[in-house]
């Protein structure tokens, strides 16, 4: 297709492509592919000196996704989709890798990805309409449309404990982890952290570590993976009905074809729930939100969602052999599903090995970490290892660690001073042609991540694709469609009890960070439906021009 815009000039000199795209994990290759393949030049930016983003850095011990395999793959292509062949229901993270590495190939992508290279500054030239992008590398592109593609979980976070440069081990983050991969065996390890990181590298490092303290702030709700090797007539049978699948996925709540709830879980005898609650615990086809769908009142009322927390107590209570560890791991704070739930395999069991321990930093709170260790409140602890399985932040760290400033040379970060503020998470007031997948606002990082990427990365294609048959050059949210959208998701977000919980959808786990429930809960079907309508209504709540 001919480039039909109005032609500007850039600075002279500088390079100019039709789109950046920076990050080249699922979203960026996924949005390369599209784009390319509506003839516009692009150019992406990959900070790792390979594709794959999440799956490329968080290579510690026990990482896979937990959204089932079958669900979690990209649906654009039916070759693609029927050719590969998953292994287990839950793969793990080098065979994830292996995945997005065969889409580069296949696609041809890695020919405009450019790795081992931040991107460091975007900036809008409000005279000629063009984004001048800058690397770390001294690159320097003008480029007509720029791509955020830098995920929702990829800006890791070292907590500001004192000392840390102190430190004579070895220390690591679960974020970050060395691709050579680290050896534990005969070593005092410690870990930080029992997110869905440290949920899922607790049990492998103690079974190499000589000793294993796992300091735990908050305890987490733990549902058994029931991981397995998957059954070949099984991905078979949906791979003969993948379309259905997949359609069902996206008019779902969270991207995973699952039964909507019809019932409240205080309307059904106790006898009835526990039953329902065991299925999901014991199923070995389970899957992660089937808790949270159990019951259509489970996010909404906090007597519903107590009595699924207590049914998970009472497991821990069950597996775990010491009353007061026992204790100490039950979650008693949040309601059950405001901080994401985990997925673990011998996650409570390894806290009856002998060499493992719990320290509730609740109670006694880190206070410094020392050359041989750490030290709480209360005690001096010594290790060889430290691992941070300390998390994110989440969803707006990583585009607000590029410098990036729209009309009037407002930066990103400082109109998100008070929380992120977008138009359908997917566009910013001020900031034309700028997009983020899976942006705060969207439904993003309470969905299966895949399902919503290629529904961003579909529409923005296509908000290009219009543009460009219309002759308009730049496109951005009015404020007022902006601040609408911003109330909505905070609204809807207030329906719910996510906002009761201290978690990282709330941003707190982030000192300092303004505490506002960045997702949009609204549901993917729900979501997918209002982006359309708004395109289907030529872009309504956009300045096209
Ligand atoms: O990070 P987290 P994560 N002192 O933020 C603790 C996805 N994911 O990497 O809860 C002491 O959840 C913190 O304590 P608290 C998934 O969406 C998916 O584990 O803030 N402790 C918490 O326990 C997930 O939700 C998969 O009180 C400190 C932990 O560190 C998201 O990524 C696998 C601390 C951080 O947990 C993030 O998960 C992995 C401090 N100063 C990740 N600072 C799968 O698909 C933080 N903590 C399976």
């Amino acid at each position: 297709q001919p480039n039909q815009q109005p032609s500007r000039t850039a600075v002279k000199g500088v390079p100019e492509v039709d789109a950046v795209i920076v990050g080249a994990g699922m979203s960026g290759l996924y949005m390369l592919h599209k784009l390319r393949g509506m003839g516009l030049t692009v150019q992406v930016f990959e900070k790792g000196d390979g594709v794959g983003g999440t799956w490329y850095w968080n290579r510690y011990p026990g990482a896979r996704v937990d959204v089932k395999s079958m669900d979690y793959s990209f649906s654009f292509d039916s070759d693609l989709e029927q050719e590969w062949e998953w292994t287990e229901k839950y793969p793990p993270q080098d065979e994830l890798l292996r995945y997005v590495n065969h889409v580069a190939d296949r696609f041809d992508l890695r020919r405009d990805i450019r790795l081992g290279t931040r991107v460091t500054e975007a900036v809008f030239d409000e005279d000629v309409e063009r984004w001048h992008v800058r690397t770390d590398r001294g690159d320097q592109l003008s480029t007509q449309y720029v791509v955020m593609a830098t995920g929702c979980l990829s800006a890791s976070k070292v907590p500001e404990v004192p000392g840390l440069d102190l430190f004579r081990g070895r220390w690591f983050h679960t974020g970050h982890w060395p691709a050579e991969g680290v050896d534990f065996s005969g070593q005092r390890v410690a870990v930080i952290g029992t997110g869905s990181s440290g949920v899922q590298a607790i049990p492998l490092v103690a079974e190499q570590a000589a000793e294993l303290t796992v300091f735990q702030r908050t305890p987490n709700f733990v549902l058994p993976a029931r991981n397995h090797p998957i059954d070949p007539e099984h991905q078979r049978s949906v791979k003969a009905r993948y379309a259905e699948v997949r359609q069902a996925a996206r008019e779902s709540g969270f991207g995973i074809a699952v039964p909507t709830p019809e019932k409240s879980a205080l309307e059904v005898p106790a006898e009835e729930r526990q039953a329902r609650y065991e299925s999901v615990w014991y199923d070995e086809d389970n899957n992660l939100v089937d808790m949270l769908v159990s019951y259509n009142d489970m996010i909404t009322s906090q007597a519903a969602n107590d009595t699924a927390a207590q049914f998970v107590r009472d497991r821990i209570a069950e597996i775990v052999e010491d009353p007061e560890t026992a204790a100490a791991l039950q979650p008693h704070d949040h309601p059950f599903g405001t901080k994401r739930p985990c997925l673990g395999t011998n996650y409570y069991e390894t806290y009856n090995l002998p060499h493992v321990r719990l320290v509730n930093v609740r109670k006694t709170p880190i206070v410094e970490i020392t050359h041989r260790g750490l030290r709480t409140t209360q005690a001096e602890f010594e290790f060889d290892d430290l691992v941070f399985a300390t998390g994110f932040d989440a969803m707006t760290g990583a585009l607000t660690a590029v410098d990036i400033r729209g009309r009037g040379d407002v930066r990103l970060q400082d109109k998100w001073h008070a929380g992120p503020r977008t138009y359908l998470g997917i566009q910013v007031a001020g900031f034309p042609n700028l997009f983020t997948i899976t942006g705060p606002g969207s439904p993003s990082v309470l969905s299966n991540m895949v399902t919503s990427i290629e529904q961003h990365v579909e529409w923005v294609a296509d908000a290009i694709a219009a543009m460009r048959a219309e002759g308009l050059s730049t496109m951005e949210p009015t404020v007022e469609a902006e601040d609408e959208w911003t109330a909505h998701v905070d609204e809807v977000g207030h329906m719910t009890l996510y906002p009761t919980a201290d978690s990282w959808y709330m941003g707190s786990n982030v000192p300092g960070k303004p505490r506002v429930f960045m997702p949009y809960i609204g549901g993917v079907g729900v979501y997918r439906e209002k982006c359309d309508q708004v395109a289907a209504n030529g872009y309504e709540g956009f300045v096209r021009r």
